[in-house]
């Protein structure tokens, strides 16, 4: 939201905070990148941006042992923007030396950061870098573990992994299998070192392979990036099934996944939960504030509907936001990952409606939504649109209306 629930004084102390220490404390020394054993986050590599962020070094790491120790986190390479630092670090127990920065700095997703360490006997690590992993880090995500491939792509089926890190500086590879058996020993398929999808944040492969209505399949993930695990995936399994036919509520009743930007280190964790955006309309306004996602200024949310949307006349989606106006655009999909359809933008005040027959669909399971809000300048706890459901405006048997593909 826009007005409603900025907690000001924290914004703007942080950007005084930047502007200050931009302005000093500005090292003129060593650029190289050197590797450096017994350092965490190792050089280079993704790491998890779910978990609490430490740095640590062991000391094998250590170049003066019985020093203590400054660290900082910059956002640029230049070392002009300063996010965090401390200094005075002593060494613990059998020499190894941790630094939790708290509250002070939280990893946002898909984001590059830089850091060095020094000792107080002159030692220094150079500036060092990692990649902070995206909120799914490379899982399997379409079709979701369990879900469903539509009947009319059984002879040109996708798979779609949510990629380990969508920001610049990084270019992983995935490799898939897809298989007819949950024991994984018939292989239908295997393609490996697929690129990313650029300006995305899921890449999707077609296998080619024709798969059986009402047969059940599985398939794993594996990534290749800088300090991931090179290993498979958990399987994942899902039925191909006329769309038409799944029982489920006329809402959203799957999450199946959130791409904040920016502001993802600002917004109230609580209101991080995905699942906040499925089940009928429930948001509950101030001071508690619960039941609404906030996707973030540039965000977006993929969600899964429990019965497949068919069109109607007039309006069939609804896209709840909550408590203040937010501009937002809505798409659907053949799958979890799209490719993606727009059906519109709208700013949406208690919900945006948005119709299917506007680009000649006749049914969806899948809604994408981003929030388009561009004219906040800084970030507070509930940044971009609040997504508290999306519902099927005009829920009614349709027969028939998933029989053909209409992308
Ligand atoms: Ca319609
Ligand atoms: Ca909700």
């Amino acid at each position: 939201m826009n007005n409603y629930f900025k907690k000001t004084p924290m914004a703007f102390c942080g950007v005084a905070l930047c502007v200050v220490m931009a302005g000093c404390g500005v090292d003129k020394g060593d650029d190289s990148i050197k590797s450096t054993p017994g350092v965490y986050p190792s050089n280079g590599h993704v790491i998890p941006s779910n978990v609490a962020f430490r740095i640590s070094l062991t000391p094998e790491a250590r170049k003066h042992p019985g020093s203590t120790y400054s660290f900082t986190i910059y956002k640029d390479a230049a070392r002009k923007e300063t996010l965090a630092s401390i200094s005075g670090v002593r060494e613990q127990g059998a020499g190894s030396v941790f630094w939790v920065p708290g509250s002070d700095f939280i990893i946002e997703p898909n984001t590059q950061y830089w850091w060095e360490w020094k000792d107080s006997a002159g030692g220094q690590s150079g500036l060092l870098y990692f990649f902070a992993a995206s909120y799914q880090g490379g899982k399997p995500i379409s079709p979701r573990n369990g879900g469903f491939m539509d009947r009319n792509l059984k002879n040109d089926p996708i798979l779609g992994v949510s990629h380990i890190y969508s920001g610049p500086g990084l270019s992983p590879t995935y490799d898939f299998q897809l298989f007819a058996d949950a024991g994984a020993t018939a292989l239908l398929k295997e393609i490996n070192g697929v690129e990313q999808a650029v300006n995305a944040n899921h890449t999707r492969v077609y296998p080619q392979v024709n798969l059986s209505e009402g047969s059940t399949y599985y398939w794993r993930v594996r990534i290749n990036a800088p300090g991931v695990s090179s290993e498979w995936s958990k399987l994942s399994s899902f039925t191909v099934v006329d769309f038409c036919s799944i029982n489920g509520p006329a809402y959203a009743s799957y999450a199946i996944d959130w791409t904040p930007k920016r502001c993802a280190n600002y917004l109230t964790p609580r209101l991080r939960n995905t699942r906040l955006a499925t089940g009928p309309p429930n948001a509950v306004s101030k001071p508690e504030y619960d039941g609404f996602l906030s996707l973030d200024y540039g965000g977006e949310v993929i969600l899964e509907m429990g019965a497949t949307v068919v069109d109607h006349p007039g309006g069939d989606i609804h896209v709840y936001e909550f408590v203040s106006t937010e501009i937002l655009e809505a798409f659907i999909g053949p799958t979890e990952s799209g490719p993606w359809t727009s059906l519109g933008v709208g700013w949406c005040h208690i919900y945006c409606e948005f119709d299917l027959a506007l680009v000649g669909a006749s049914y969806t399971r899948f809604v994408r939504v981003v929030d388009r809000g561009t004219e906040a300048l800084y970030c507070h706890e509930t940044s971009g649109s609040d997504i508290d459901s999306v519902t099927w405006a005009k829920p009614a048997p349709s027969p028939g209306a998933c029989n053909n593909p209409w992308w």
